[in-house]
């Protein structure tokens, strides 16, 4: 735990960001007081630049001086760390099997295709997609075209895939009539690991949503008890906003200043394996870069490494204005190199 008093929680995200909602229900489902910073959906993201923090993806989540990369290395820290409410999912010390079946639907939301699908299933109508901008920044990070005749082509199989996951959550996670993944009277871990993309597909139109483009698949009458969740979910996380209050909005100077006047909220000193399979040791000078992406190599943050262990690596930067700050990244899809290498 924290040995200092919590600082500020400070999300960076969009607000066509489905990742970026993954985390405010987390933190909303958590009672953790948090604001947001928004930045733009596409590049660059100048807030982000002056923290220090290249890593191009949303969210982003800030904790005094600590800055988390990807929402499983953010929920996995909080649940681990964050100490003044109790953690959302399984503690792995008492319920093994509960915590690695949700690391496990996690994985499947983001491995197993899901997001990837139905990412494939935005709608030609969408309004991001009439941006030629937005439409070139996409081209950049995935090396694909999110083009009319390129998302017609890719059509059929991203249909039936998701077909395959809804049948999952339909007839299996919620095929035994109940209210929630996980089991228990409020929406737990499961439901954040597995609802997001659910909840994408039946957003309005102007929120990207896609359940106007596709009705023969996206159809109440076909999954019933999947649409009554992702609804009886947002209601339920409208309710805790209200009860918890507006979020407040921090522009980008303001987060600069909140962020580089905090304290760090980890330790000093972190957690450093003996042996790891990259040969890498504490100190080294490293960059950190994504793999799961054609062009991730283009978008590095490089420093000192000084936290490395089997889910998470850590490296030492510095704000724009010369503030130490940590950079977190999960291990899943990221490639950790010497930064001699310019690999
Ligand atoms: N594995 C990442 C995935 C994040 C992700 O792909 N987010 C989307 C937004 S929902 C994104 O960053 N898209 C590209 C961009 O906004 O630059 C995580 O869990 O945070």
């Amino acid at each position: 735990m924290s040995p200092f008093q919590t600082p500020s929680l400070l999300l960076f995200t969009y607000p066509e960001s489905v990742v970026g909602r993954r985390l405010d229900w987390y933190l909303t489902l958590r009672r953790i007081p948090y604001v947001h910073c928004e930045v733009d959906n596409k590049m660059p993201r100048p807030v982000l630049e002056r923290l220090g923090v290249h890593y191009r993806r949303i969210p982003v989540l800030a904790v005094g001086r600590d800055l988390y990369c990807d929402s499983r290395c953010i929920i996995q820290t909080m649940e681990d760390l964050y100490p003044k409410t109790q953690r959302l999912g399984a503690d792995p010390k008492q319920r093994p099997f509960d915590a690695g079946i949700q690391k496990l639907l996690e994985n499947w939301a983001f491995e197993g295709g899901v997001f990837m699908k139905t990412a494939m299933l935005i709608s030609p109508d969408a309004k991001l997609v009439q941006d030629p901008s937005w439409l070139e920044d996409r081209y950049q990070l995935s090396g694909f075209r999110f083009s009319k005749e390129a998302m017609e082509q890719i059509r059929p199989d991203a249909l039936a895939a998701a077909r395959m996951h809804l049948d999952i959550v339909e007839n299996m996670l919620l095929g035994d009539g109940r209210e929630w993944i996980s089991g228990g009277e409020e929406p737990g871990l499961a439901d954040v690991h597995v609802g997001w993309p659910f909840d994408w597909m039946l957003r309005d139109p102007e929120k990207m949503g896609m359940k106007h483009a596709y009705p023969e698949l996206l159809n109440e009458q076909k999954y019933p008890k999947m649409f009554a969740w992702i609804d009886r979910l947002n209601r339920f996380m409208e309710e805790k906003r209200k009860e918890q209050g507006e979020l407040k909005m921090l522009s980008s100077d303001e987060a600069v200043k909140l962020i580089e006047n905090s304290s760090l909220f980890e330790h000093e000193e972190l957690d450093i394996v003996e042996w790891d399979p990259t040969g890498l040791k504490k100190g080294a000078e490293v960059d950190l870069f994504a793999t799961d992406v054609p062009n991730g190599f283009q978008n590095r943050d490089t420093g000192e490494l000084i936290g490395l262990t089997a889910g998470r690596v850590t490296v030492k930067a510095k704000t724009k204005d010369g503030i130490d700050v940590r950079i977190h990244y999960p291990r899943i899809n990221i490639k950790i190199a010497p930064s001699t290498t310019g690999l």
